[in-house]
């Protein structure tokens, strides 16, 4: 089984993006009989999820993770649902989106279709703390997790794919006293279970 895992360039201030790092340890790598493509994806709203879907037609993996940084949470979080809205801050071409359709034809909201309760279970089991979460915010994790299940919706394929956020690792928390974080080695282990679960 192939499982193509995306991680995000750092943004917003943040100097790293802890998910850019695992990604790239983990490309190439065998977990669990689970071939890992990684991938790094700029932030940017007229080139992450174009890139995201070039990346999916050209592998054409069994599974799709996308991860994301989500500064300010204390856990693993899998996100529950992407819905059909882009809102807030700048990315990183500058551009800010206000209440954007993301696809005009496209339903309001779409639900993961990755094991999100098993993966909570198995984190949690593993000491690593996780729950679901039922927001992926509206910039662009939401944006990617979104137009991924649009895709696969409209091409009526049934790989499963969905959304991780995860906190701040120590590195990056060294910059900023407001953020909760876990080390670098207890993401990474957190993502290999996860890829192990799905
Ligand atoms: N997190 C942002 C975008 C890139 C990332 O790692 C988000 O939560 O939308």
């Amino acid at each position: 089984m192939r499982v193509l895992l995306t991680g995000f360039e750092p943004f917003l201030g943040h100097y790293i993006n802890p998910t850019e790092e695992i990604v790239k340890e983990l490309d190439g790598q065998q977990i669990n009989n689970k071939q890992i493509i990684g991938r790094i994806l700029p932030v940017a709203f007229s080139q992450s999820a174009t890139q995201l879907i070039a990346h999916f037609e050209e592998e054409k993996p069994d599974a799709v993770i996308m991860l994301g940084l989500a500064a300010g949470r204390n856990r693993i979080t899998p996100e529950r649902v992407a819905i059909n809205c882009s809102d807030g801050d700048k990315d990183n071409e500058g551009r800010a989106l206000q209440d954007a359709v993301i696809q005009e034809d496209g339903p309001a909201a779409y639900f993961s279709t990755l094991p999100i309760r098993k993966i909570v279970n198995i984190l949690n089991e593993a000491s690593i703390p996780a729950r679901i979460s039922n927001t992926a915010g509206t910039y662009l994790c939401n944006n990617i997790m979104y137009e991924m299940l649009h895709y696969l919706e409209q091409h009526n394929l049934s790989c499963p794919a969905g959304f991780i956020h995860i906190p701040a690792s120590h590195e990056l928390a060294t910059t900023n006293a407001q953020l909760p974080s876990m080390s670098h080695a207890e993401l990474q282990r957190a993502v290999e279970l996860i890829v192990s679960a799905v």
